[in-house]
């Protein structure tokens, strides 16, 4: 394989595609068309069969998950999506595209049209030559190369050609950064917070149904902090004392726990996609049914450094949903299992 790992991701196991974000289209009658609109002289709409009908392209391209799981060499059926735009015949004041889905939240990214002319997207319909599955975009999709794939849209129905940017659904939601470079690291913008706004919010121990993405919490005494529902994305819990703390049902993806001490948290129905948990002391700690997507909990993705002195330590009172260990890359869930029986001087 000569696929290269950005920095903070994982190969995700072989022949499993995790589902991320919406899992199916809004319903909508035959046949599949995308129409593009905005800056143009000439407004098109193409059919899924039209769009079959030209000619096609097939290229690899790797998926890097902003939830830490990647995949390498997927090969792509479809088209560029440069052809369709200038088609339409761009006017001199477009920047920047809205692609947006037929969904039920009628999700969009965007992208600029500089990045479309140097990264050269593809609009698709089938991936190792089978065609594309719903729920992972199907009929049509597009796959933008050299960004986090929430760049890359499913069930492309509109797009919007315009003169300055507009934010997409996880953009603007999440605060997912727009430029979403994996080369980079870039995946949340600035934290919202600052450590002196932190402190603020942390002297209470109450986060319940707060919303602190990018909360810095490192290196302090929590115990018991009380953050059920909290909306914690981004935020950082290193080396802090979180014994007995309840995260249950809070939204965590990305937070970093390295080396903090969670005996006896919960975790309950929680997302901690992408979460760093790694030195952390999880004995005792309940995770069922939480969402565990690129988790970390050992090593550095590349499954090359396994030092346990970085690790997790988890014992037989850690808790957690068969199904985890299908979320997990399998040196993670190796992890978790074997951890369970070994023992820690
Ligand atoms: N319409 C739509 N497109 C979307 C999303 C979504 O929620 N809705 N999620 C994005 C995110 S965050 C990712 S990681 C990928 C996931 O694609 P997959 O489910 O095929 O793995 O789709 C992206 N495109
Ligand atoms: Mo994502």
């Amino acid at each position: 394989m000569t696929a290269k790992l950005p920095p903070g991701q994982q190969w995700a196991a072989p022949g499993r595609w995790p589902i991320v974000g919406e899992r199916a289209p809004a319903l909508r009658t035959d046949p599949w068309e995308v129409h593009v609109h905005g800056c143009v002289d000439t407004a098109c709409t193409w059919s899924l069969a039209a769009l079959q009908a030209l000619p096609t392209v097939e290229r690899q391209i790797d998926i890097h998950c902003v939830t830490r799981w990647s995949m390498p060499e997927v090969r792509w059926t479809g088209l560029p999506l440069v052809g369709l735009l200038d088609q339409c015949q761009l006017r001199r004041d477009a920047r920047f595209v809205s692609l947006i889905a037929c969904s039920e939240r009628r999700h969009s990214t965007s992208l600029s049209l500089d990045d479309v002319r140097r990264l050269d997207p593809l609009v698709v319909w089938a991936w190792q030559g089978r065609p594309l599955e719903p729920a992972h975009g199907g009929p049509l999709r597009v796959i933008v190369p050299g960004k986090y794939f929430y760049k890359s849209l499913k069930w492309l129905a509109e797009i919007e050609v315009l003169a300055e940017d507009r934010l997409g659904y996880w953009e603007a939601e999440a605060g997912y950064h727009n430029e979403a470079d994996p080369w980079q690291e870039q995946r949340f913008l600035a934290p919202e917070l600052t450590r002196a706004e932190s402190s603020r919010i942390l002297v209470q121990r109450d986060l319940v149904d707060r919303s602190a993405r990018g909360l810095d919490a490192s290196g302090r005494d929590l115990s018991g902090l009380q953050a059920t529902r909290a909306v914690l994305r981004d935020a950082d819990f290193s080396r802090t004392q979180l014994t007995d703390a309840d995260f249950s049902f809070a939204n965590l993806s990305n937070a970093r726990f390295r080396r903090s001490d969670l005996r006896r948290a919960k975790f309950c129905g929680a997302d901690v996609e992408g979460a760093d948990f790694r030195g952390a002391d999880l004995r005792g700690v309940d995770f069922r049914g939480a969402s565990l997507f690129g988790a970390l909990l050992v090593g550095d993705g590349d499954a090359a450094s396994l030092d346990p002195s970085v690790a997790a330590v988890i014992d037989e009172a850690t808790q957690f949903d068969p199904a985890a260990l299908d979320q997990l890359m399998p040196v993670q869930a190796e992890w978790l299992v074997s951890g369970r029986s070994r023992r820690r001087s």
